[in-house]
């Protein structure tokens, strides 16, 4: 009886060290923990309204290189930017009038952003960047 106690409490211990573990990952920044932002100067910022349901203007330009992708709420609703093809990059912005920005490095081409809060998308939340 006493040796089952003891690895019952062991067994307990270790399962709550692993709870602390995953407590303190993450990390600062509110976007999502398995991006990581460029660093370096961005060589220029592209800001974006989010209403419902768009982003204004929906197909900015930008040059090629560290670009600072910064969003404004002009709704009541809280919106997310995510662009396709750069992997855990997301700015996100709860009320209105808050803001959001973010560096991405970026390689010419044409990007697809959107909101990833369900049914935004769909409603016709997204835009194409254009990268030269
Ligand atoms: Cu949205």
């Amino acid at each position: 009886m006493i040796v089952r106690r003891r690895v019952a409490a062991a067994a307990g211990l270790g399962f709550s060290a692993l709870l602390l573990l995953g407590a303190c990952g993450g990390g600062g920044g509110g976007s999502s923990s398995s991006y990581k932002e460029p660093s370096g100067p961005s060589v220029a910022t592209v800001e974006v309204d989010a209403a419902n349901y768009s982003f204004k203007p929906d197909k900015p330009t930008a040059p090629a290189g560290i670009v600072t992708i910064r969003m404004k709420n002009v709704s009541g609703n809280p919106h997310t930017l995510a662009i396709s093809g750069v992997d855990g990059f997301e700015l996100s912005v709860s009320g209105g009038g808050n803001t959001d920005a973010g560096k991405v490095d970026l390689k010419p081409g044409t990007y697809t952003f959107y909101c990833t809060v369900p049914g935004h998308r769909s409603a016709g939340m997204e835009g194409k960047l254009t990268v030269k």
